[in-house]
């Protein structure tokens, strides 16, 4: 997949394209990235890339040419590339998105500053627009480099041979298990004993179980979101099933109605 990014701090994304997975996956040629400066488009002797808003009001605008500019020669050299605005109005980029843009040949990402960029540049030049969440960035990069670190790790053997990508979290729906290393005990915490017991079985229904809980009390709506394999419903029937005993044999009387 060929990356190009249009920003004014292409600095930025030296280092985070110098280490770790995404280094590695520039390395071995999983995808080409570089970061073009927009003002390097701008045409006047100040190399200007913001004006003041019509209308007034405070803040900034990105001028319109020179990033259309920046835009026109990105498309020349990755014309597959989908152009994609960086931005709160967007849809809002989620794991179903990254597996969506990893399939793509390329990505042109637009990080804009200040106020935002001017509303004119079109369809043609803006396919796709992308926020990472609720939240006000200070510009797009940051947005950006959280799209290409998890749309590279989907291409298929970037993640080493492991099949990390498919027990991510989110992968399946739900949350990660909990993952535990040396040493046995830790300031006094044990590590679960099923995980010591070399029994796959078991320790596969546990962490779906432990998946399951977590979702559960963390983030329930990620459950109202999918369907659930016959195991799944199996696990909740048993805490359903539990649960309505506990209540049965434990819970006291309740009050009798006031009148
Ligand atoms: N997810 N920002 C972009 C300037 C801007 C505004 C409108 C284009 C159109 C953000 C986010 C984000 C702040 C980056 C405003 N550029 N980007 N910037 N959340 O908050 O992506």
């Amino acid at each position: 997949m060929q990356i190009l990014v249009l920003t004014l701090f292409p600095e930025m994304f030296t280092a985070f394209w110098s280490h770790g997975m995404l280094r590695k996956a520039i390395a071995q040629e999983s995808i080409a990235a570089a970061a073009l400066n927009i003002r390097n488009f701008a045409a006047d002797r100040h190399q200007v890339t913001d004006d003041r808003p019509y209308g007034g009001g405070s803040g900034m605008v990105m001028k319109p040419e020179p990033l259309a500019a920046a835009i026109r020669a990105a498309k020349e050299r990755a014309p597959d590339a989908r152009t994609i605005l960086m931005s709160p109005q967007g849809r809002v980029f989620n794991q179903a998105l990254a597996r969506e843009l990893a399939a793509l040949p390329g990505m042109i990402l637009i990080c804009g500053r200040y106020e935002g960029v001017d509303d004119r540049l079109g369809v043609d030049l803006i396919a796709d627009e992308l926020s990472i969440g609720d939240y006000v960035l200070t510009g797009g990069e940051v947005a950006a480099m959280a799209v290409i670190d998890a749309v590279t790790r989907l291409i298929p053997g970037v993640l080493g041979g492991e099949d990390s990508a498919e027990c991510d979290s989110f992968a399946n729906g739900l949350l990660e298990h909990p993952h535990y290393t040396r040493p046995p005990v830790f300031e006094g915490a044990e590590v679960p004993g099923v995980l010591l017991t070399g029994h796959h079985r078991n320790i596969e229904r546990w962490r779906l179980e432990a998946s399951l809980l977590r979702t559960f009390v963390h983030r329930p709506d990620l459950l109202q979101e999918r369907e659930l394999t016959p195991q799944e419903a199996d696990i909740l029937r048993r805490w359903h099933d539990s649960l309505g005993r506990l209540i049965a044999e434990r819970a006291l009387p309740a009050d009798d109605r006031r009148r």
